[in-house]
């Protein structure tokens, strides 16, 4: 046992009928997100933005240690930097970096070395993985799992910023380094993914792909 405290969960019991429906829903709801290309310049109110970042705050965690730290840019100059910067690596990335084999598996997405999105999209939050956390004495300590926790938090942005009403993109350039230097983050925090959000462009497109069937991506054992 742990002499650390501990307090009643706060857990509201839905009856079968309502569970059902609520599964129903969210698969109905999320199914409908996808990765979006073609942003509108239209604004998105900051409110938005720090709502979905406090949902993803609540993400589980290795020992609670909450790996992560969020930069939301909006600031035209800062995405103007960030986008050349971004399209500088995937330039040559496309180019030379990547195998004939990376490119094929692309193909059907129709990505290219240009990321417009990084200035028109209203949004871009920067994830950032933190390693260590330090404690108030300056002490380093390791987190742990922080790749898996940084990737949940990732789900739960993307679900919030969705259920919002907001379109999503996420974007990981490669590498990403320059991330830190344009963002002033230090250099014990790797940049994990940018997530774009803001609203479609009018006549937005998205690539006719299709998702594995349940029976593809699961087995039950009963
Ligand atoms: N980072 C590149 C390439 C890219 C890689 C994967 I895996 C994707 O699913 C999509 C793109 C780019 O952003 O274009």
């Amino acid at each position: 046992m742990t002499d650390w405290p501990f307090q009643a969960l706060d857990f509201t019991e839905k009856s079968p009928e309502d569970m059902l429906q609520a599964s129903r829903l969210f698969y109905r709801e999320i199914r409908k997100r996808r990765t979006v290309r073609d942003f509108s310049r239209r604004s998105v109110e900051r409110e938005i933005i720090e709502n979905a970042l406090r949902a993803t705050g609540t993400a589980p965690s290795g020992a609670n240690m909450q790996p992560w730290h969020f930069v939301a840019v909006s600031n035209p100059g800062l995405k103007k930097k960030m986008r050349a910067a971004a399209e500088l690596e995937e330039k040559a990335f496309y180019q030379h970096r990547a195998s004939d084999e990376w490119l094929k598996a692309l193909e059907p997405l129709g990505t290219n070395e240009d990321k417009p999105f990084m200035e028109i999209a209203p949004w871009l939050i920067v994830v950032f993985l933190k390693k260590f956390t330090f404690d108030e004495n300056g002490k380093r300590h390791k987190n742990y799992y922080t790749a898996e926790s940084v990737g949940i938090a990732c789900g739960f942005l993307l679900a919030a910023l969705h259920s919002a009403g907001l379109a999503t993109l996420t974007h990981t350039p490669s590498p990403m380094k320059f991330l830190n230097e344009v963002l002033e983050r230090p250099a014990d925090e790797r940049a994990y993914m940018v997530v774009v959000a803001g609203y479609p462009a009018e006549n937005a497109t998205v690539p006719v792909i299709t998702k594995k069937t349940l029976g593809e991506i699961a087995t039950f054992k009963e």
